[in-house]
């Protein structure tokens, strides 16, 4: 499945329906232990049949995007939701047993997998599926068309579109792509209200208060504490943030004069190299200190060697095998997609995909040879090592000890991509000198800091949502409130509640939750250090790589392995010795940056912070 494969648990077989239905009844009479766990056992079987139905569904739909396909999509998820509602209000039997904590996870797992709870009522269940198929089918069909008149077939996607947001450094150009990007979201607008409500009513009739809270019960912790660890979390990076947008701000203003200066002090969003402005590292050149040795760029190595995508892969898989991981299967390299087609409408937002959960692996991506494909494709070969990894478990347990689990993996991988590493693959002749140390780690803050308010105020923005707190008519505003508080970047042209701007980040319209990114970005340091201590490495953390240690990789092996099967605490705590999530791996990490940064700020007179505008959607 997508991402991480809870999305699709839904739907019906109905052969082994009529028999689930039969030891139903049986187990109705008399509740026991024996009879839970051989009615989870069913439960699972059927379930995995649906959703290997549903993946398939969905894997042809998003790779050659009509009508049709999101209408079979829809179908598919439909049965596996209908079928994962029942199973979980027949599991109300066993309420009153002292069942084994086994039973008692894969009973809390199967309700937590309806990312999209859905009403029970037929009828308004098939409006939900079709309306989130929909949704996000227009994602993926989504174009900029920048000479509409005369040139109507000259359109870019979304994958173009990241390639010339990162290389324009002309300020018309970006603020006309970025706004022709943002047009995709408008038209989602009364459908994406509407799925909210359907969804909401289907996650009250399983006893949610509404979606948001079901997601933020997926934590081992209740929604409360959930939602007070991230605000702990971002009291502990905040600070590190608020340097480096201080310090970005005053080379943009350097670059561009008045095009990047506000007197509010945040930054316009469409001067960051990133068309949500949630990763800045492609405007490196721009931020690089002035004394900074040359260093390297990823992309432009992989270009002039002419790399194929599938040797960018290959580079990911090498990296996993050399620390003991298996080849990938041959289905993978024969069903995956690595480029867009020609032809037809896909979904280029990249993707890892557990089709049967066990060896029928894929990833989806449109790669174009870019450094930022290099890292997406650490990232994705997390998930399907994860996936891979954690095969051998029950159905239930075959899943990340927490999302954000599944979204650390390639990260923490990625992270040890340091100079000494491309040198021992070959990619670079000459390890930069020691001076390159800190632009290096520049380049990496702009990636993994920039990210971390932008991971936190996407759920922000769907919890209030799903809430109620924020109405369909203040959808721009609230998210643009979002935007200035937390990232301090305003919209580059005026907003108005006609454009629906969360509609243009694919997430919303796919309907993935996205807390997990702000947690990835905080675990995969953790993830990252203590493999490097397993690699018997003691050195400044910035720069280890743990490439080629079975040790590690013993490590990172038993947490996959353990998947889903006990609450993420412990599997942490296996990993690393520490059971709660925590920033001070990053914090040590970036440690030699904030000194750095701190000293620049100072000596420029750069104030870190902003001011918040008074109406958000309006641009200057
Ligand atoms: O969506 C992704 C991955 C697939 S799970 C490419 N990421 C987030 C995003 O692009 O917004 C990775 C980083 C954050
Ligand atoms: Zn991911």
């Amino acid at each position: 499945m997508v991402f991480f494969r809870r999305r699709f648990l839904y739907a019906i077989l109905p052969a082994i329906s009529a028999a689930g239905v039969l030891a139903f009844a049986q187990t109705k009479a008399a509740p026991t232990v024996a009879s839970a766990r051989a009615f989870l056992d069913r439960a699972e079987a059927e379930l995995l049949k649906l959703s290997i139905l549903g993946a398939r569904a969905e894997w042809v739909d998003e790779t050659y995007i009509t009508d049709d396909t999101d209408l079979l999509t829809a179908a598919e998820n439909d049965r596996l939701i209908a079928r994962t509602t029942e199973l979980v209000d027949q599991t109300k039997t066993f309420a009153g047993l002292p069942l084994p904590a086994d039973l008692k996870r894969k009973i809390l797992l199967m309700k937590l997998s309806l990312t999209m709870p859905a009403p029970h009522n037929a009828k308004l269940r098939e409006d939900l599926t079709q309306v989130a198929s929909s949704l996000n089918g227009s994602y993926g069909k989504g174009k900029y068309c920048p000479d509409s008149a005369t040139k109507p077939d000259a359109c870019l996607g979304i994958d173009d579109l990241d390639e010339q947001m990162a290389k324009s450094r002309n300020p018309k150009e970006l603020a006309a792509m970025w706004a022709g990007w943002h047009k995709v979201g408008a038209p989602m607008r009364d459908r994406y209200s509407k799925f909210v409500e359907l969804s909401n009513q289907g996650a009250r009739e399983i006893g949610f208060a509404d979606t948001g809270v079901l997601w933020r019960s997926g934590y081992d912790m209740t929604p409360e504490q959930f939602s007070a660890e991230l605000e702990r979390l971002w009291v502990q990076v905040e600070p590190l943030y608020k340097e480096l947008h201080a310090y970005v701000r005053h080379k943009l203003v350097a670059k561009y004069g008045a095009d990047a200066d506000r007197k509010d002090g945040m930054i316009p969003a469409d001067l960051l190299g990133n068309m949500w402005a949630q990763e800045w590292g492609n405007v490196y050149d721009i931020v690089a200190p002035p004394a900074a040795p040359a260093t390297y760029d990823i992309g432009d190595i992989l270009k002039e060697r002419k790399t194929t995508a599938r040797q960018v892969v290959e580079f990911g898989e090498n990296f996993f095998k050399s620390l003991g991981f298996q080849s990938l299967p041959d289905t993978f390299w024969q069903r995956s997609m690595i480029t867009r087609p020609a032809d037809r409408d896909v979904v280029c937002h990249a993707s890892a995909w557990d089709v049967d959960f066990d060896q029928d692996v894929r990833l989806k991506l449109c790669i174009h040879g870019t450094t930022d494909d290099f890292i997406t494709v650490h990232h994705e070969l997390g998930h399907i090592y994860y996936d891979l990894s954690y095969r051998k478990q029950p159905f239930s347990f075959r899943g990340g000890a927490n999302d954000g689990f599944h979204e650390a993996i390639g990260d923490s991988i990625a992270l040890s991509v340091t100079p000494e590493y491309l040198k021992q693959i070959g990619l670079i002749q000459q390890i930069p000198p020691a001076s390159a140390d800190l632009p290096i780690l520049l380049r990496t803050a702009l990636d993994k800091i920039a990210f971390l308010p932008f991971g936190l105020l996407i759920d922000k923005w769907r919890w209030e949502v799903f809430s109620g707190q924020v109405k369909p008519a203040d959808y721009n505003k609230a998210w643009w409130t979002l935007r200035e508080k937390y990232q301090g970047v305003a919209p580059p042209v005026d907003r108005t509640e006609a454009d629906f701007d969360p509609g243009a980040k694919y997430h919303i319209p796919a309907n993935t939750p996205y807390a997990r990114y702000f947690l990835a970005r905080i675990y995969q340091f953790q993830f990252y250090r203590a493999m490097c201590r397993a690699a018997g490495y003691t050195g400044p953390l910035n720069r280890c790589t743990f490439y080629g240690s079975k040790a590690a990789g013993d490590k990172m092996k038993a947490m996959l392995e353990a998947g889903a099967s006990r609450p993420w605490q412990d599997t942490l705590k296996l990993m690393t010795g520490e059971d709660h999530v925590d920033a001070s791996a990053m914090v040590e990490y970036f440690q030699p940056l904030l000194t750095w940064l701190k000293q620049q700020n100072a000596a420029s007179n750069d104030k870190p912070g902003w001011t918040v505008a008074a109406d958000p959607l309006k641009a200057r």
